[in-house]
């Protein structure tokens, strides 16, 4: 009977302290996977925050000048910056109201945004470069000696020989509006 007993209470006894052993081990295994575990992971979140501010911080500084530099507060195509340095009007498409965007007068005609009559030959710099076409940063387009004012207003052709009326149809008359056949034909008649 004692050996009956005995038997079993050793198995117990035997299987209580393998069982601890296993939940010990089981328990220094997790803490010690726990703790290497989360160690990499907390360098890992330093890097990554380190990481994103950088960016960040870069990106704020690259975007903020970009942003001041686009901003256009006239929608006239020239950024406020530019208009700053050149003088031009922020809050005006037209400083010199001459008829020009100040863009198309800085970037495409090169003539002054901050005169409406760039080469000083009192002929305006819209009525040249849509009407007559003539050089609006050239007084004597022609380079006969009569700058380019003086000869429409005389009636003579500022882009080459002879009078305005003597010009031929479709270019331009006296008021600056293409001619038309018939009256170049009374003219000529
Ligand atoms: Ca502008
Ligand atoms: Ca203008
Ligand atoms: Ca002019
Ligand atoms: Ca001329």
């Amino acid at each position: 009977m004692e050996e009956d007993i005995r038997g079993p209470k050793k198995f117990i006894i035997a299987g209580a302290v393998t069982l601890l052993i296993l939940v010990v081990a089981g328990i220094i295994y997790f803490v010690v996977r726990r703790n290497n575990a989360n160690q990499p992971a907390s360098e890992v979140n330093q890097n990554v925050n380190v990481n994103v501010n950088q960016i960040v911080d870069v990106d704020i500084n690259t975007n903020e000048p970009a942003v001041v530099d686009e901003v256009d507060s006239d929608f006239d195509g020239l950024p406020d910056v530019e208009e700053t340095k050149i003088g031009t009007n922020l809050y005006e498409p037209d400083s010199d109201n001459d008829g020009v965007f100040d863009q198309d007068e800085v970037q495409i005609y090169k003539t002054n945004p901050l005169s409406d009559d760039s080469d000083k030959d009192t002929l305006g710099d819209y009525k040249e470069i849509f009407i007559w076409r003539t050089d609006p940063n050239k007084a004597d387009t022609d380079d006969d000696g009569f700058s380019d004012g003086v000869e429409v207003k005389n009636g003579y052709n500022p882009l080459g020989r002879g009078l305005i009326e003597d010009a031929p149809p479709g270019t331009f008359n006296l008021e600056g509006n293409i001619n038309q056949a018939t009256s170049t034909n009374q003219i000529n008649q």
